[in-house]
């Protein structure tokens, strides 16, 4: 089983169990949780729901191996996003305590199951990004608002470069809640099953770190559209400039420059808006070679020299960008 539910002393325990998979969400997985959701919205004798990962890590993201490997006669580039949007909003909703354990990777879908529930309990070994620029995608599950939302211009940093944060900045962000030391991972989590009890240990957030000490910068340089931001950081001719170009150099540009213009349009939008957008967006973005190319190069052949086309971000113009953001197919129903 792909994922696994039991209920114990008025907790709805949700884990997921694809650990060989870094437990990547698929359809299946999607559909069962949503509806034990909906199960549990319901159901008295259920307070709260604890979400975990099987193994090292919380969540690698949505199993898109799966969905290319599907080949073209087959719906589940639309069913995937569809319930795994839904499910996202679904989560937002939940009138009950929500905690997700965030232990090693947490990452794009895995991101989309937490961070709308009321506890993400981080420790020194999380790993979080939305690192979906890798892979001819852009940040989805609500990146566009939860990224829109952090301070600044450091949510499309986040979004376009698709750099791992750790502990620190998930605290200071808010990204995440609370902290634990991993070791107590058992302890933390039989305390929240038998009382709702959420057992942390205390955090001092430095300020000094590579990120948070680089954050009027990046306001700076990750303002505008790609190619301001493009131009922008050939220009300022520093270290961490040049540092950052050479990373978003080998993204692929088509999902830079989209990824740049939801997170910018995203402002004072409401996750339901945002979802809604995103889910008409990644029926346009997943058809594309892109997508295909960009998952098979980093997950599939790992090559990791993919082929985008366009190659360069010059290529872009910016006023064509209209046509990946128009409403085309039948929306969510959130
Ligand atoms: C960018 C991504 C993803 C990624 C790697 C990237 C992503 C994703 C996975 C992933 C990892 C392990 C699996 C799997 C998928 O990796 O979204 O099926 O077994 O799901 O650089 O966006």
């Amino acid at each position: 089983m792909d994922i696994v539910f039991s209920e114990t002393n008025q907790t709805g325990i949700v884990k997921l169990n694809r650990p060989k998979a870094l437990n990547a969400l698929n359809l299946e997985m999607a559909k069962k949780f949503h509806d034990k959701l909906l199960e549990w919205e319901e159901k008295d004798n259920i307070l709260r729901v604890l979400l975990v990962g099987e193994g090292k890590h919380f969540c690698a993201g949505g199993d898109v191996k799966s969905l290319v490997l599907a080949g073209k006669e087959n719906s589940l580039k639309h069913d995937f996003f569809r319930i795994e949007y839904k499910l996202n909003y679904l989560i937002s909703q939940f009138s009950k305590e929500f905690l997700s354990i965030w232990n090693g990777l947490v990452m794009g879908g895995g991101v989309g199951l937490s961070i709308y529930g009321d506890h993400r309990l981080a420790t020194d070994n999380s790993k979080f990004a939305m690192p979906e620029s890798a892979i001819g995608f852009f940040p989805d599950v609500g990146g566009s608002y939860f990224l829109s939302n952090l301070p600044g211009n450091i949510g499309k940093y986040i979004g376009l470069t698709g750099e791992v944060l750790g502990l620190n900045e998930l605290i200071f962000f808010g990204l995440s809640t609370h902290y634990f030391k991993s070791n107590k991972i058992e302890d933390v989590k039989e305390k929240f099953i038998s009382r709702g009890e959420i057992s942390h240990d205390n955090f001092e957030v430095k300020n000094d770190t590579y990120l948070i000490k680089n954050m009027n910068l990046i306001n700076e340089l990750f303002n505008g559209n790609i190619q301001t931001i493009i131009s922008n950081l050939k220009s300022h001719n520093s270290e961490f400039s040049k540092k950052i170009l050479d990373i978003l150099l080998v993204k692929c540009p088509m999902s830079l420059a989209i990824s740049t213009k939801l997170i910018d349009d995203a402002k004072g939008k409401s996750l339901k808006e945002c979802l809604e957008t995103e889910f008409q967006l990644s029926q346009k973005i997943v058809y594309r070679s892109d997508f295909d190319n960009g998952v098979n190069s980093v997950l599939i052949s790992k090559d990791h020299n993919p082929i985008w086309e366009p190659s360069t971000i010059n290529e872009i113009n910016i006023e064509d960008l209209d046509f990946y953001f128009e409403t085309h197919t039948e929306n969510l129903y959130l």
